[in-house]
């Protein structure tokens, strides 16, 4: 563990979130979306809220609890940590509908934009004494017909051997355990980083708190994060879990899928080797 921190806390990870979002709000598309359709939309999910009440005979006092978590939610900054744990799910499962390829997966609170680029052959960014196992990722990236896409960018970002982020936890270096691979011209890339400690939601902040007060637990299995992009392709956001690990099969963020599940070989030294092709529509 680290000597730092022993447990993620959401002052840090969450508030960090909410900065991080509003601060690349320009990178990222916001819907402009006709009346028709926000009250169409709305009035479903206040449906859902209505429908709830009268099931379970909801009080005054549970009502404002719900309001004072609400408000909670937004004074610490945990919209998006809230949102990409509890909602993103069910927003990817509809574009998967109509994206062909290597299956996707929710992009969550922690990805930062413009890291440093990388050669196909590369280490990820580290720290002169990172902890965790060794872990060698490798593949190619290809059309959907199998033509490989020389130039791709393996965009890769992971918690560490601690289960934490970069940019989202105070005592990390900047860019750490992050980078955008540049395929070979076979659309090879093989990139030599550490294999990332399940991420538990953090349990001081208000998500950690409903997540504590409902009886759930908190954790997401191990995972490394991966958005692909090729010229002329449709990028595909996804994340790659490990065979075996804990928490695969109850995942607070429900982002896992069976194609997404690596099984790393090792060498007998600790050293292990993923391998994952990447298979992109055209656009
Ligand atoms: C994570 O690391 C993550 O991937 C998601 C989706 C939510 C919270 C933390
Ligand atoms: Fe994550």
């Amino acid at each position: 563990m680290s000597t730092i921190e022993s447990s993620p806390t959401a002052a840090g990870a969450g508030a960090n979130a909410s900065e991080n979002f509003k601060a690349t709000a320009g990178t990222r598309d916001v819907a402009d979306t006709p009346p028709e359709r926000v009250a169409a939309i709305v009035t479903s999910v206040l449906k859902g809220v209505h429908d709830a009440i009268a099931a379970h005979d909801v009080s005054y006092p549970e009502f404002q609890a719900a309001k004072a978590w609400l408000m909670a939610v937004g004074e610490g900054g945990e919209w998006p940590l809230f949102m990409d744990v509890f909602v993103e799910h069910a927003v990817e499962a509809q574009v998967a509908t109509s994206q062909r390829g290597t299956k996707g997966s929710i992009l969550g609170p922690y990805y930062l934009p413009d890291q440093v680029r990388l050669s196909a052959t590369c280490r990820l960014p580290r720290r002169d004494d990172e902890q965790g196992l060794p872990l060698v990722l490798a593949g190619q990236v290809r059309d959907i017909d199998g033509t490989p896409l020389a130039g791709a960018e393996v965009d890769l970002w992971q918690a560490d051997a601690d289960g934490y982020y970069s940019g989202f936890a105070p005592h990390l270096p900047e860019g750490n355990l992050r980078g955008v691979i540049v395929t070979d011209d076979e659309g090879r890339y093989e990139i030599d980083t550490i294999q990332p400690a399940p991420y538990q939601i953090p349990t001081d902040g208000p998500t950690g708190q409903l997540i504590e007060a409902a009886g759930w637990h908190p954790w997401r299995p191990a995972h490394l994060h991966i958005q692909v992009r090729a010229a002329g392709h449709r990028p595909v956001t996804t994340q790659l879990y490990f065979a075996g690990g804990e928490w695969l099969d109850s995942d607070v963020a429900e982002a896992t899928k069976p194609e997404l599940i690596i099984d790393p070989t090792d060498d007998g030294n600790g050293n292990r080797r993923g391998v994952y092709d990447f298979e992109l529509e055209p656009q």
